[in-house]
């Protein structure tokens, strides 16, 4: 293979900062609702990616008209909670700019799809008045680190969401091109005070990805990230975390050479300053050490193969100049989000709602934007793509269960249901060869009846699916995975264990939706019949089936 760099990389390192040409891009360029192809790449270090109503591709190509091009937007929101102006701003915001629609992320974090070119500005502007951004959601950088929700459960979770912050705010690139270009206009910025040792001018080869996860609940898929953080709790105080490297999931159908990895532990670390340095190094291995030749082999999942995990650790202790502490125990037994009420150990009520997909319905929307006037609660994403509003006193309880009543909010959903995950995919996602967000409710909806057959409506089953082997809904880490091969099919996924901890495999390949019901239908058959005693599905299959292949 040859060793000539990305193209993407000259990009990066000729970008100015990641200002390219952006600039004229919106300015000038006002025969195209696109942006020049430079600056396709630099826009989504900015948090923003040029897209195209795939519904409406061929009906403008008879009509010989360009593709009808507008933007998606995803904040940058670490460990994922905002306050009630700010969930107004941006329902505001959605409503104005955008297609309306407010789409919840698996990443804790919210996107808006459809924004015209012109409208890129305002935007930015309206949130940045907001204190909202979207800097770095995207590109070859640091991306939004999430942490375990319901982090105000208790006074520990408060102080490990703050890591989230913090080490969002450490790894930011220091360019201040996202104010020159979007927000302040014709306000120059002094290019001496960009200096970045981070990142320098190459940035990462790839993009990169932090989750912190607070035992019992792996909420977050730790090991799917980059880096995985877990915090390790004794006697009700933060000791300090295990540091996790080299997750992630994408592979690309017909590559051998690309696979799906959980992170590795190499250790702990019990000061703050430590994991912050450690942190930090890891990305500079990263940098250093990365594939900048090939895109598909760039994430630190192969660097980490590429050195070794010891090799990795080896080179991170000689930047960090200390030895990484054992790794320490702890367990997860928990990854679903809390539905419903639940109150911390101040008396302070937190109330989940699920939102099918992160998808959030414009009864739901109506019912969240009168729960935000009333600026009696946070809003917090969860890794689940679901919504908890939290912070709520006592006293204030009853006005949000007044609003629960009055929209109808609180129907009844399957636990299957509550626990399944779809990715964006058809019509915005480029990448896409299936639909998910837009079908997945549809099968859940088939599945139904056969679990209630087996009895088995209460079992919290985890099902995801994706448009493609990206894994934007993390399928490899479900119990049953589905994952776009092409229009209407799907390569089914078994045998991952129900608190992310171990992958799935391939089961059949190219699936249809009657071939998949029918394999349902099989497999839970069997596995009520043949289950061990509080054996989940995951774990079934993988014994009976997947381990056994
Ligand atoms: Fe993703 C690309 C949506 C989480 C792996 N992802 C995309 C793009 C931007 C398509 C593109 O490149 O043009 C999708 C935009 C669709 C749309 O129309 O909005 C997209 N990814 C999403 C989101 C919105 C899915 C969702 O329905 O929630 C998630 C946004 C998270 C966020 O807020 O930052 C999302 N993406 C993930 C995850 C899950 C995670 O991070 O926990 C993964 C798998 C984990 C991982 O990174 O290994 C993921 N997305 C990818 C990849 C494959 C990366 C790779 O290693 O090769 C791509 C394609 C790429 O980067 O080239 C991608
Ligand atoms: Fe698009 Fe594929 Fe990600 Fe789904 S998994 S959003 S289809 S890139």
């Amino acid at each position: 293979m040859s060793d000539k760099l990305s193209p993407i990389e000259a990009i990066k390192t000729k970008s100015d900062g990641l200002r390219g040409t952006l600039k004229e891009s919106i300015d000038l360029d006002n025969h195209t609702g696109n942006v020049r192809p430079d600056d396709e790449t630099l826009v989504k270090f900015h948090g923003m990616y040029v897209q195209d109503d795939r519904d409406r591709r061929a009906e403008r190509a008879a009509k010989k008209l360009d593709k009808l091009y507008s933007f998606m937007i995803r904040l940058r929101i670490p460990g994922g909670v905002i306050n009630a102006e700010q969930w107004l701003a941006t329902h505001d915001i959605s409503e104005e700019f955008g297609t309306g629609t407010l789409k919840i992320t698996t990443r804790q974090t919210v996107q808006l799809h459809g924004l015209l070119k012109h409208q890129l500005r305002p935007t930015i502007q309206a949130f940045n008045t907001a204190k909202l951004d979207s800097i770095a959601a995207c590109g070859d950088v640091n991306r939004n680190v999430i942490v375990s929700s319901h982090p105000q459960l208790s006074n520990l979770h408060q102080e490990i969401y703050e890591y989230a912050d913090k080490i969002s705010t450490l790894l930011l690139p220091k360019t201040q091109s996202y104010y020159e270009v979007f927000i302040d206009g014709e306000k120059i910025y002094e290019r001496s005070s960009e200096a970045d040792p981070l990142y320098e001018d190459r940035y990462l080869p790839r993009k990169f990805k932090i989750a912190i996860a607070i035992p019992p609940s792996n909420d977050v898929d730790v090991f799917t990230n980059d880096i995985g953080l877990i915090a390790i709790i004794e006697d009700n105080k933060l000791k300090g975390f295990n540091i996790a490297v080299g997750g992630g999931l994408a592979t690309t159908h017909g590559n051998p050479n690309t696979y799906a990895r959980l992170g590795s532990i190499i250790g702990f670390t019990d000061t703050e300053e430590k994991t912050l340095k450690a942190v930090y190094e890891i990305l500079t291995v990263q940098r250093d050490f990365g594939n900048r030749v090939d895109r598909k082999l760039s994430r630190m999942k192969y660097t980490v193969d590429k050195l070794t995990v010891e090799g990795f650790k080896k080179e991170l202790e000689s930047r960090i100049g200390f030895d990484l502490l054992p790794e320490q125990p702890f367990t997860f037994t928990e990854r679903s989000d809390r539905f419903g009420w639940e109150q911390n150990h101040e008396g302070k009520w937190f109330y989940t709602l699920f939102v099918e997909h992160g998808v959030v319905k414009p009864y739901q929307k109506q019912f969240l934007y009168e729960v935000a006037q009333l600026k009696i609660s946070n809003f917090i994403f969860s890794g689940n793509q679901n919504l908890i509003l939290g912070e709520i006193a006592d006293d204030d309880k009853a006005k949000i269960e007044e609003l629960l009543v009055r929209h109808e909010i609180d129907k009844h959903d399957s636990a299957l249901r509550k626990n399944s995950m779809a990715c964006v995919a058809l019509p915005t996602c480029p990448l896409a060869l299936a639909e998910a967000q837009r079908y997945l409710p549809e099968l859940v909806t088939k599945i139904e009846p056969i679990l209630e057959k087996y009895n088995l409506q209460n079992d919290e089953i985890s099902i995801r699916m994706t448009g493609c082997p990206n894994g934007c809904g993390r399928p490899y880490v479900a119990e049953l995975g589905f994952i776009g091969t092409g229009p209407g099919q799907y390569n089914f996924m078994l045998g991952g264990d129900r608190f992310g901890e171990r992958l799935n495999k391939l089961y059949k390949e190219k699936q249809t939706e009657a071939e998949i019901l029918t394999e349902v239908d099989q497999l839970l058959g069997r596995y009520t019949k043949e289950k061990n005693e509080n054996e989940t599905f995951g774990d079934f299959t993988f014994r009976k089936i997947i381990s056994q292949n």
